[in-house]
């Protein structure tokens, strides 16, 4: 391998970004060698992460120089994929979008974006799907994160930004509440402020079926039964009020609907949240007066209570809890929810989800149609309306389905979705597949044309961590010859879709000045955020509607979003997931994430020091439950669900619930978590509930060594 050629040479260390989530740790990156391409070093005056990053951050440089790189377009001829010229690749592309338009209608081409797209292609995308496709259909892997908690943060306040505080705000907090996220793995650097939190006399408590490293720096730890966080949040409230511990004067001036709330909760008296969540009374009323009686505290959410099919209740359930004891807009408190992928926030403002338009503005209200279609210069009256959701679109592929035709920008669905088994299918059932990645993944395998990517560090652009703090991902290494970016790819195929005059963008710095006049007036407005603003102030927070408004660091100390100001309570009750267990399927079975790998682990599945660390899932089981199924550590089992089949070797550990096992999502192939999982769907998100399925142990094979 050649040392990594950096530009400009004479900056020899850049500051910019991490890669992967959406801590977005502020990193420098200087020149590399053969041994180690592009040293990579933390950044220790950006705020946020204060000169940490974690194991995937320091080895990210490996990707830009990986032998696996795709370094050409590629076009299936004849069920083979052949190296071909862009032109031909993206002619493919631009004529199967065509044929498919014109013989089935244009909703029958589907797009795929993601949430690790910059704020720039997000918005490009959104726009390429409603102008130059002219499709209802596009979605995005975000559906698959953040869609529970921003429904009910709509719901709520009337704005869906995930923390309402900057991170900093958690060491000044008496008590944090952290409801299923394992950030001691999922954002590491973050632990900073919780241990300063501690340091200063603070408290932690963690609910979570498994005790987590995260649950191990917790005071007290909630061991609860899958699926039941609404049930348990709904009996917190039921106990704060009982001992006299909710805000009744912040309730009266800044919220409605407690009422219906405070009777909605009187059924869920302790003895039956205990029976249902498996926490003990004793544990919940402590947590309730901690909480009740701080100065200061705060709720915070991850994928666990989010991602199941009564997520959204589940998240409201928390934030009902949050107002009742009037922690929202108070300093250094309040419910925020810990956003998941690099641009998870930024990618759901700006117009790739079904639902949406730039700004977060929705695509079924006509001012919000006609704002964004006069900036397009297009009518507004030909702008789709709103189309399917992810799992729904993916669903929905092949003749059935009747969308024909997907582009897939930036998400491993082949991995990442429910029901495996199910996706595959409907992939090969496709007339035609495009991918933009920088990597060969499973879902790029049932590609018929695969355009080859620029990577993070190969371009600029903006992104927004999950403070809402958009920053300026820089460009520091060279592209690979032969290799384009999403802009490029983007501008060339709406040029032969015959809509060229709306995408004559040459730079992410022109996609970005159209964003801005898009978000003005809009929730997420970034109409007063410019690069030279976000290079002076390490960032700027939306909402920032001038240039000369500071940005919004911390909302709410004032007024809700809602028009009249205030916050709404939502009466939200307990239900049973998609796939309880029972006599033929007796586990829960739930999944999660690796220190080591992110996400479908497209990119990190790549990188030796990490895949050494975490070469294979473990199925963690409680030793009674291995004791009764014969498994020994390092057995491989075979799991069913009404699904499908997937193979774990065991790690039996007493860190998890005796009635739930546990693997990450983060491999394909027989190692699938997702072959298990239900695609249950949220009501309101329309979120895959990946966090709850019945599963049987059908196999127990000999031990094989694991690490
Ligand atoms: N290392 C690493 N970091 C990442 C990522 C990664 O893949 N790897 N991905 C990024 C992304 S996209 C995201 S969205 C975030 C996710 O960050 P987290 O939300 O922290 O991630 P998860 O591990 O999916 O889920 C958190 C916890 O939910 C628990 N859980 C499972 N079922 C339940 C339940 O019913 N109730 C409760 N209360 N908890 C439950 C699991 O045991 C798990 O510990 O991480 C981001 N950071
Ligand atoms: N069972 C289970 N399943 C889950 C989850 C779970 O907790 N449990 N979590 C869900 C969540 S929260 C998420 S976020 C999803 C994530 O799962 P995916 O949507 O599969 O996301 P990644 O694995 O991050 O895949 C990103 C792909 O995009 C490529 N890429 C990255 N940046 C760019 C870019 O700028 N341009 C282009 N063209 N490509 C790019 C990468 O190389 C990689 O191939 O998985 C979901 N699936
Ligand atoms: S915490 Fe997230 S942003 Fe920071 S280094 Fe790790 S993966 Fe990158
Ligand atoms: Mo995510």
């Amino acid at each position: 391998m050649t040392s990594l050629p950096l530009v400009p040479p004479e900056a020899l260390s850049v500051r910019t970004h991490c890669p992967y989530c959406a801590y977005q740790c502020g990193m420098l990156i200087g020149d590399g060698t053969a041994d180690a391409p592009g040293t990579v070093q933390g950044d220790p005056h950006f705020p946020v992460n204060n000169g940490e990053l974690c194991i995937k951050g320091w080895t990210s440089t490996t990707l830009l120089r990986h032998p696996d790189r795709l370094t050409s377009p590629l076009v299936r001829v004849r069920g083979e994929l052949r190296p071909a010229t862009w032109d031909a690749a993206l002619d493919a592309t631009a004529e199967a979008i065509r044929a498919t338009k014109e013989r089935y209608g244009p909703d029958a081409v589907g797009v795929f974006g993601s949430g690790a797209l910059t704020n720039e292609k997000a918005y490009l995308l959104g726009k390429f799907a409603r102008v130059a496709v002219g499709t209802a259909n596009i979605d995005y892997n975000g559906r698959y994160c953040m869609s529970s908690a921003a429904a009910a943060g709509n719901r709520a306040f009337g704005i869906d930004r995930g923390l309402p505080f900057p991170v900093s705000d958690i060491e000044k907090a008496e008590v944090v509440l952290l409801v299923g996220s394992n950030a001691a793995d999922t954002l590491p650097p973050i632990m900073q402020w919780f241990d300063r939190q501690r340091r200063a006399g603070g408290r932690l408590a963690v609910i979570d079926p498994r005790k987590t490293a995260t649950a191990r720096a917790a005071d007290l730890f909630l061991p609860v039964t899958p699926g039941s966080d609404l049930a348990l949040a709904n009996g917190l409230l039921y106990l704060a009020v009982e001992e006299n511990l909710i805000a009744r004067k912040f309730i009266e001036s800044r919220t409605t609907g407690f009422d219906a709330v405070r009777r909605a909760v009187l059924t869920y008296h302790p003895a039956h949240v205990e029976r249902l969540t498996g926490v003990a009374e004793a544990t919940m009323r402590k947590l309730v007066r901690w909480l009740g009686s701080a100065r200061s505290a705060m709720i915070l959410s991850g994928r666990g209570p989010e991602q199941q099919s009564k997520g959204v209740d589940t998240a409201n359930a928390f934030i009902n809890l949050a107002l009742a004891l009037g922690l929202p807009g108070k300093p250094a408190s309040g419910w925020g929810t810990l956003t998941g992928q690099g641009n998870g926030q930024g990618g759901r403002e700006h117009g790739q989800k079904a639902d949406q338009l730039p700004g977060y503005r929705l695509i079924e209200v006509d001012p919000h149609r006609e704002a964004v279609a006069k900036v397009w210069g297009v009518d507004p009256a030909s702008l789709p309306r709103k189309g399917k959701s992810a799992f729904e679109l993916l669903d929905a592929l092949g003749p059935e389905g009747g969308i024909r035709s997907l582009l897939v920008m930036g998400s491993n669905v082949a991995v990442a979705s429910p029901d495996l088994t199910r996706i595959g299918c409907r992939l090969a059932a496709l007339d035609h597949l495009t991918v933009c990645d920088a990597f060969l993944n499973e879902t790029a395998a049932h590609a018929h044309v695969i355009l080859p990517a620029y990577q993070w560090a190969e371009e600029e652009g903006t992104m927004t961590n999950l403070e809402g703090r958009v920053i300026h991902r820089r460009r520091v290494a060279r592209p690979p010859t032969g290799v384009r970016g999403d802009i490029d790819i983007l501008r060339e195929l709406a040029d032969r879709l015959g809509s060229g005059d709306k995408f004559a963008f040459h730079s992410a710095r022109d996609v970005f000045e159209e964003l801005r006049r898009a978000t003005a007036g809009g929730t997420a407005d970034y109409s007063g955020i410019t690069y030279e603003r976000i290079d002076r102030e390490d960032g700027v927070c939306w909402p920032c509607p001038s240039e000369d408004h500071p940005g919004t660091p911390r909302l709410f100390a004032d007024r809700f979003a809602h028009p009249d100001g205030k916050a709404r309570f939502f009466a939200v009750e307990h239900r049973p997931a998609g796939d309880e267990p029972d006599a033929h399927y007796p586990f829960y079975f739930t999944t999660g994430r690796y220190r080591e790998h992110y996400n479908s682990g497209a990119q990190t599945r790549l990188v030796g020091a990490l895949t050494k660390a975490r070469p294979h899932p473990l199925l963690q089981i409680h030793p009674a439950a291995a004791t009764r199924h014969r498994v020994g550590g390092g057995s491989v089992v075979t799991l069913e669900s009404r699904r499908g089949r997937a193979e774990f070797r065991a790690e039996v550990t007493p860190a998890i619930r005796p009635d739930t096992l546990f693997a990450p999502f983060h491999w394909g192939g027989s190692e699938a978590a997702n072959q298990l999982i239900n695609p249950a769907l949220d009501p309101t998100s329309l979120m895959p509930e990946f966090k709850l399925a019945a599963v049987r142990i059908v196999a127990v094979g000999t031990p094989v060594e694991t690490p």
